[in-house]
């Protein structure tokens, strides 16, 4: 069996429709969404509602940790224009969601923490099965799935609390393959070489890997990390990559 997965498509729309070509089951971690593009400020929401020198500004701020200068800066040049940021910010997002899920292959997904849930199921098609703190067997080959993120003074919009990741977590049960979009907390494979920071991983999902011991446990949301792959006891836990980069899926054969 060949499983196709993309993570962190960032609105990269190129590719996006052949990701699962040659695969027998497509999933998605999520992060479809461009609000601020850390690599090149031209592109995503941000930039699109206050240009790129306001958009480089604001990310220089966010990567120096200095977030209650960059909230106060983002206050600033909302007043500027004027809008309402809640609606301005929804009408483009589903904008990108119209066109992402227009493109993605039929499949499992799950949220990353750069989503809106509550938008998906308005622009998800037929084929799209949304799955988030539940188990569910394809040729009987169990995968979990545990979608979204963790709370961080980046405040991204899909953040939850340790107690609400852990229960999505405790009700997997054994599985084959665990998905994720955040990884299993371990130094290495939080670190992103080039942001230069640890991202926020999961001791639940650190936890339940050491306990069941899936086969595979696949994440995305580091998209430079120090190391892409690990193991823990029998588990491979790997980074499926930063598909808005990458632009084609990571491959599993089981
Ligand atoms: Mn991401």
């Amino acid at each position: 069996m060949q499983i196709n997965v993309v993570s962190d498509v960032h609105y990269q729309l190129e590719g996006l429709a052949a990701a699962a070509d040659g695969a027998d089951l497509f999933i998605c971690l999520g992060d479809l969404v461009l609000f601020l593009d850390y690599d090149d400020p031209d592109n995503g929401i941000f930039s699109d509602l206050f240009g790129p020198a306001n958009t480089e500004r604001y990310i220089r701020l966010r990567s120096a940790k200095r977030f209650e200068e960059a909230r106060a800066f983002g206050r600033e040049l909302w007043e500027s224009i004027g809008a309402d940021p809640w609606q301005e910010i929804s009408q483009r997002v589903g904008e990108q969601y119209e066109q992402l899920f227009s493109a993605m292959p039929d499949g499992l997904l799950t949220f990353g923490n750069v989503d809106v849930p509550a938008m998906w199921p308005g622009h998800a098609g037929d084929g799209h099965r949304i799955v988030d703190g539940e188990s569910i067997v394809i040729d009987d080959i169990r995968l979990g799935f545990v979608g979204g993120g963790l709370r961080t003074p980046m405040r991204t919009p899909f953040e939850i609390s340790d107690e609400d990741f852990q229960a999505k977590v405790d009700r997997l049960g054994p599985v084959d393959v665990l998905c994720s979009h955040i990884p299993p907390a371990v130094g290495e494979i939080c670190y992103d070489v080039e942001a230069r920071r640890l991202e926020r991983g999961s001791v639940a999902l650190r936890r339940y890997i050491e306990e069941f011991q899936p086969r595979y446990a696949l994440h995305g949301h580091v998209h430079n990390p120090l190391v892409p792959a690990v193991t823990i006891g029998r588990t491979q836990v790997l980074n499926v990559g930063h598909f808005r980069r990458r632009m084609r899926p990571f491959e599993l054969f089981l």
